[in-house]
């Protein structure tokens, strides 16, 4: 791979998307910060950080002012992620630096795939042609009756798995709504609940055993996920229930991964390939996943984590956030070619990933 021209230019842009179904009061558009990268033989990449609240402005500073200096010259190839990683981790392991790390990451897989003439799912290796996917909602703030009629369309739309926000003020009505969502699934549908983080270890061994009663599929980061010590504690208290402990959107390395492996703390690992810095640290934690034996589910990005997940051994829910992928939202110049459809996600581009922003 050293062989690659080297990088020549990087361009990036910051884009506002806004979100058609806002995900809170605070949180109505997403920040994507594009990224277009030139080797020396005129090859061009495209890829693209993200993030829904916090730090689009820092994410294009810490790329133009650190990230793209530190890769000009260097092979123009994802085989450059750990010196680059290593160049920018004094400002953290994870969170903005990998974020951003991730935009020249996706870029430079673009770029070697359509280098190749392939998709980049095509250049890793397609060993599924469809992988199921789940209905999901950014949802606590909506009245009851909002929730249902959103249950009732991912039915209608054929999923066999949803998830929904838990984590109110109040658990009685907590239980209500997983009660009701339940009552549109009937009994053979997966429902997976999602705290984001929002409960103590205290609350969090009340709400988990009375939600369990109505039947769920994983419990979604029911603590802050830097508290590695909750979650061992929190797993060792709920093993008997069975339901397993989901979390990894707010984990950023595959050190930290390994972390809560090794403490027993997780039975579903979920990176999102832009949080933990593109494509090449994201197959890292799903090898780690796959030697752990725990089940692997990319966190949203769907028209990304399909690409890369259709190349797995294994089969991994694909995340369908309501009216949040990047075509339905009109971010896209052209299509990805990613669909979802009767509850399952096919298809992708012809060369590299397919993302080009408006
Ligand atoms: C979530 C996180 C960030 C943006 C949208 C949705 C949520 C999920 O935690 O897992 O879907
Ligand atoms: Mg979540």
């Amino acid at each position: 791979m050293t062989d690659a021209p080297a990088l020549a230019d990087a361009v990036t842009r910051l884009i506002r998307i806004p979100l058609t179904r806002p995900w809170g009061p605070d949180v109505t558009d997403l920040q994507v910060i594009s990224v277009t990268v030139r080797d020396a033989h005129g090859g061009e990449g495209h890829g693209f950080s993200w993030t829904p609240q916090i730090g689009g402005t820092a994410v294009k500073a810490l790329l133009d002012t650190d990230l793209v200096p530190a890769a000009m010259g260097r092979p123009a190839t994802p085989g450059v992620w750990h010196e680059l990683w290593r160049h920018v981790h004094e400002a953290g392991g994870g969170g903005i630096t990998t974020i951003a790390l991730a935009g020249l990451d996706l870029a430079l897989w673009d770029l070697r795939a359509r280098r190749a003439g392939a998709s980049v799912t095509g250049l890793l290796g397609r060993r599924h042609d469809a992988l199921p996917a789940y209905g999901s909602g950014v949802n606590l703030h909506y009245p009851l009756d909002e929730l249902v009629a959103q249950a009732e369309r991912w039915v209608a739309a054929g999923f066999a798995a949803v998830k929904i926000k838990v984590g109110g003020p109040d658990l009685a009505e907590d239980v209500a709504r997983v009660a009701a969502v339940r009552e549109v699934l009937g009994p053979g549908r997966r429902l997976m609940v999602d705290a984001n983080q929002r409960w103590d270890l205290e609350t969090a061994g009340r709400a988990i055993p009375a939600l369990a009663e109505h039947g769920i599929g994983w419990v979604e980061e029911p603590l802050r996920a830097d508290d590695l010590a909750g979650y061992r504690e929190l797993a060792r208290r709920i093993r008997p229930l069975g339901v397993p402990i989901a979390a990894g959107e707010n984990i950023h390395t595959v050190h930290r991964f390994r972390d809560f492996l090794d403490a027993g703390a997780l039975q579903v690992v979920q990176p999102n390939i832009v949080r933990v810095g593109g494509i090449t640290p994201f197959l890292e934690i799903a090898d780690l996943a796959r030697e752990r034996g725990v089940e692997l589910a990319p966190h949203l990005l769907p028209e990304l984590s399909a690409q890369v997940a259709y190349t797995l051994p294994e089969t991994t829910w694909i995340e369908d956030v309501e009216d949040a992928a990047f075509g339905a939202l009109g971010a896209l110049a052209e299509p990805t070619g990613v669909t979802v459809a009767d509850g399952r996600v096919t298809g992708g581009p012809a060369q590299g990933l397919g993302f080009r922003f408006r």
